[in-house]
């Protein structure tokens, strides 16, 4: 058993059943003209922890443990997307519309891929999926199950919505769920410092967090 120096105490993990879980680093909601920005967020944000989101996805590649990336999308034919999703928030172009980066939120669009710093190595597991949470309609659970995951490290953005969302469909089915905190952003600071704190509140409620660094140097010391 190895460990992570994590709130609200030590994070125990085992090497062999350990995984990271990258939540949504596309341009959709990283760069100006994608969904994030549709719905007024200021997307500079999310661009910030992009180094800090590659360091850690490298340690674990590094350690060769199994990396995990998601992305929210849409079949183009609209077919998953509830049209209640579709006209949330008043957006300036909804979901499925054309707008500069091509179809918003549609699978295989450009401004739908990953971040380029951020892309996902030949091999690894990227889900797609209609909802916030990465359960919903995918094989996000049977890809976990088979490799054998119990311990899962999450990433990405955003961090009261996709990655919560995500964080509290794992533990309910007995994952230990830990989030890198400095490797997650919301488009509001007092979002992301709210989700941090009632992950971890009540004895690890919904899970621990630690800073990248810290996961980083308990994976280095396993
Ligand atoms: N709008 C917002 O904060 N997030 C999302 O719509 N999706 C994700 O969090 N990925």
């Amino acid at each position: 058993m190895a460990e992570i120096d994590a709130l609200p105490f030590a994070f125990v993990f085992k090497p062999q059943t350990m995984a990271l879980v990258v939540i949504d680093m596309q341009r959709d909601f990283a760069e100006p003209g994608g969904f994030g920005a549709s719905l007024g967020n200021d997307v500079g944000r999310i661009t910030a922890i992009v180094p800090t989101v590659k360091k850690l996805i490298e340690g674990f590649r590094a350690a060769g443990l199994p990396v995990i990336h998601t992305m929210e999308c849409h079949k183009p034919d609209l077919s998953d997307l509830p049209p209640t999703k579709r006209n949330r928030g008043n957006p300036s172009i909804r979901i499925g519309d054309v707008g500069p980066m091509g179809r918003v939120l549609i699978s295989g669009e450009p401004g739908t891929a990953i971040l380029d710093e951020l892309a996902p190595l030949p091999g690894e597991i990227v889900i797609e999926k209609p909802g916030k949470g990465a359960f919903y309609a995918t094989s996000f659970g049977d890809n976990i199950r088979r490799l054998g995951a119990q311990q899962l490290v999450f990433a990405g953005v955003t961090t009261e919505v996709c990655v919560q969302t995500t964080m509290r469909e794992a533990n309910d089915r007995g994952y230990e769920c830990l989030l890198a905190e400095d490797a997650t952003e919301s488009y509001f600071a007092e979002f992301k410092t709210a989700a941090i704190a009632m992950i971890r509140a009540q004895g690890a409620i919904v899970g621990w967090t630690a800073t990248t660094d810290q996961v980083l140097e308990g994976i280095a010391n396993a």
